[in-house]
């Protein structure tokens, strides 16, 4: 039975990247008898989100869900980037939050917004004397570096120094470590400096990551070392996917499962980078000749638009070449469309994963033991490819540069794929990371915990 005196309500911003977790950590709060307000903007960027949506819903109808619809976006458009669009679009609506919140029963315990809507939030929480939280969506050691940018903003770097970053392990990194939209004036690089110095008036922030990963940067940010006053950082990851949260995909169709299934252990390569990173066609088709040149079967999710939406009319011959997909046949799946990547790494068949490093893909390998090829595009990537190749359960080969700096040969991308299969070092570790996972995540470990602490206080 539900028990409804802790009444949360949950504010993701755009795209799956932030959907997901926001979603998983609903489904956490939901398990443990909160009930759940899911203030849910429309119309969604993106299908895969409405999809995950309406999937969640069907899977937890105690859940209120309140659509959130909002007005055009800013005009002239701020950036071409439709997520990010959203995003502004999302902070300049939040006036319209007070009426939609103030209302429901029994009264809110508390408000989680996303990491891009910390200020804007704020504003409104502080009014109705309401707890806010943050739901960070990319690794500890981003959090650090988000919570330090500010000042290292105004430290004036010179591109060619290093950088040192407290919380982060692998610091003093290159400045080409930074993501490429802060060095600029920028939508983003205006929010992380509004938001970044506001952090401490939250109430609290949860990541989505687990002491064996991530240790260093957690204690760093908890003993004030990152930030002083950094209010509690709650490490309740890693994320598992909700029941039936694969019924939201085709992978969970037979055909891919049984192709899985076909392959031996530890046999097949899995490349897939992300919800919302098309690589340009060059780039992919020197993708296709590494996978075969790497002599490994292998299952790629190919992407060509930013937004699902405009990928569906586009076939994989034209985006790839007739002769390569035909070539490919032999020794993989190539698909282009939404599959259910969590059950794909969590296959026995799986033996490494080539990623861009967004942060739910690596967390979803690390729950599951898969080593990796860190191939990171743009945005938080570099610093959570960072962190995979200083936790020893992949590689990371920085001469790659961001997406799109250059074309990366075939022959170079075969030999990487072939040492992440190969290197008996990184299968350790990814074990090693796997058990801690798991652990973190089982009935007493410190996710269930900390949950259960934190109801007990919002009970108070
Ligand atoms: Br594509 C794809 N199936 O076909 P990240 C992605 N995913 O389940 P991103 C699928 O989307 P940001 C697919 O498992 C992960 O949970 C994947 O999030 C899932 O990267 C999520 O890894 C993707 O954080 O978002 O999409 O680039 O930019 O916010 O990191």
């Amino acid at each position: 039975m539900s028990d409804e005196s802790v009444h949360v309500a949950m504010f993701p911003s755009a795209g799956m990247g932030h959907l997901t977790p926001f979603l998983r950590l609903a489904s956490l709060l939901l398990t443990h008898h909160c009930k759940v307000t899911l203030i849910t903007p429309l119309p969604t960027v993106s299908h895969a989100e409405s999809q995950l949506l309406s999937h969640f819903h069907s899977s937890f109808p105690q859940l209120n869900l309140i659509p959130f619809h909002l007005p055009p976006p800013p005009s002239p458009p701020i950036s071409g980037d439709p997520f990010f669009l959203r995003v502004q679009t999302l902070r300049n609506s939040t006036h319209l939050l007070p009426p939609l919140i103030s209302s429901l029963s029994p009264p809110l315990s508390l408000f989680i917004s996303d990491i891009f809507l910390v200020t804007p939030c704020l504003s409104i929480t502080q009014k109705l004397s309401l707890p806010n939280y943050t739901l960070f969506t990319s690794s500890a050691s981003m959090f650090s570096f988000f919570s330090h940018f500010p000042t290292l903003a105004q430290s004036k770097f010179d591109l060619s120094d290093e950088i040192h970053i407290p919380g982060i392990p692998f610091s003093p990194l290159p400045c080409s470590s930074i993501p490429p939209i802060l060095l600029h004036p920028s939508v983003f690089r205006n929010i992380i400096m509004e938001d970044s110095p506001n952090l401490t008036k939250l109430d609290g922030v949860f990541l989505n990551t687990f002491e064996a990963l991530e240790s260093h940067s957690l204690k760093a940010l908890s003993d004030g070392k990152v930030v002083k006053d950094m209010p509690p950082v709650y490490a309740v990851g890693p994320f598992v996917p909700f029941k039936f949260e694969a019924e939201a995909s085709p992978s969970s169709s037979p055909l891919l499962i049984n192709w899985l299934d076909e392959q031996p252990i530890g046999s097949v390569v899995y490349v897939c980078f992300g919800s919302r990173t098309a690589l340009g066609r060059d780039q992919m088709r020197e993708i296709g000749n590494g996978l075969m040149t790497s002599g490994y079967n292998f299952l790629w999710v190919v992407k060509d638009k930013i937004v699902d939406k405009e990928d569906e009319e586009i076939g994989l011959d034209e985006v790839l070449g007739v002769e390569l997909v035909e070539r490919m046949k032999k020794k993989g799946l190539v698909i282009k469309e939404w599959v259910d990547q969590s059950e794909i790494l969590s296959h026995k068949s799986v033996g490494g994963f080539v990623s861009h490093c967004g942060w739910n893909s690596i967390a979803e390998a690390a729950l599951n033991g898969v080593p990796i090829l860190a191939w990171p595009q743009h945005g938080d990537q570099k610093i959570n490819a960072g962190l995979v190749e200083v936790s020893g359960w992949g590689i990371w080969n920085k001469s790659w540069g961001w997406g799109g700096e250059r074309v990366v040969q075939g022959e170079e991308i075969g030999d990487a794929i072939k040492e992440i299969m190969e290197n008996e070092l990184l299968k350790v570790k990814a074990m090693e990371l796997k058990e801690g996972g798991k652990k973190a995540i089982s009935v007493g470990g410190d996710c269930e915990v900390t949950i259960q602490k934190l109801i007990l206080k919002w009970k108070n």
